[in-house]
């Protein structure tokens, strides 16, 4: 049924990402956004920003219980970050590939967290997990008439 098939289309096609305080510090920045632009993703929204402690807190809120959340927030609003919507076929699996495992030490050889990061703490680059998180997460950054 063809409306049906036109919402399956239309998922799967957007990720978030964060350029995290650690990459923009050491001056990443343009590397890596050559390397998402290499890699087929189109910009669909993007900023230098910083997240302040509220923020986040509710971002990470699903780590809430984790041993290493205080680290983790201390670390994401220690400097500005730069935030983005990504548009590509298969976009949330594609960009996981391209950024590697969350440890930088398993990442494959030549994805942006075994090229950027420093540990499993401080891992240069986010990015979402599903099409659901995509959604919200895109959505906690950006207005809709930020997006492109
Ligand atoms: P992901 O970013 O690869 O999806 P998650 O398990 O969702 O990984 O963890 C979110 C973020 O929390 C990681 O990117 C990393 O910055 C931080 N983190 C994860 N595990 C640890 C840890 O064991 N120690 C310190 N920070 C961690």
């Amino acid at each position: 049924f063809a409306p049906n098939l036109k919402i399956i289309k239309m998922s799967g096609i957007r990720t978030f990402t964060m350029l995290k305080p650690d990459a923009v510090e050491k001056g990443h920045v343009g590397a890596i956004l050559e390397q998402i632009a290499s890699a087929g993703f189109r910009i669909v929204a993007m900023k230098l920003t910083q997240m302040t402690q509220t923020d986040a807190e509710t971002f990470y809120a699903v780590h809430k219980e984790r041993p290493f959340f205080g680290e983790l927030v201390e670390y994401m609003t220690r400097g500005p970050i730069v935030a983005a919507i990504l548009e590509k076929e298969n976009a949330v699996e594609d960009f996981r590939t391209l950024i590697g495992a969350t440890n930088p030490e398993d990442a494959a050889e030549g994805t942006i967290r075994k090229l950027y990061a420093a540990s499993i703490g401080e891992n240069a680059v986010h990015g979402s997990d599903s099409d659901e998180n995509a959604q919200i997460e895109g959505a906690f950054h950006f207005a809709g008439r930020e997006m492109f």
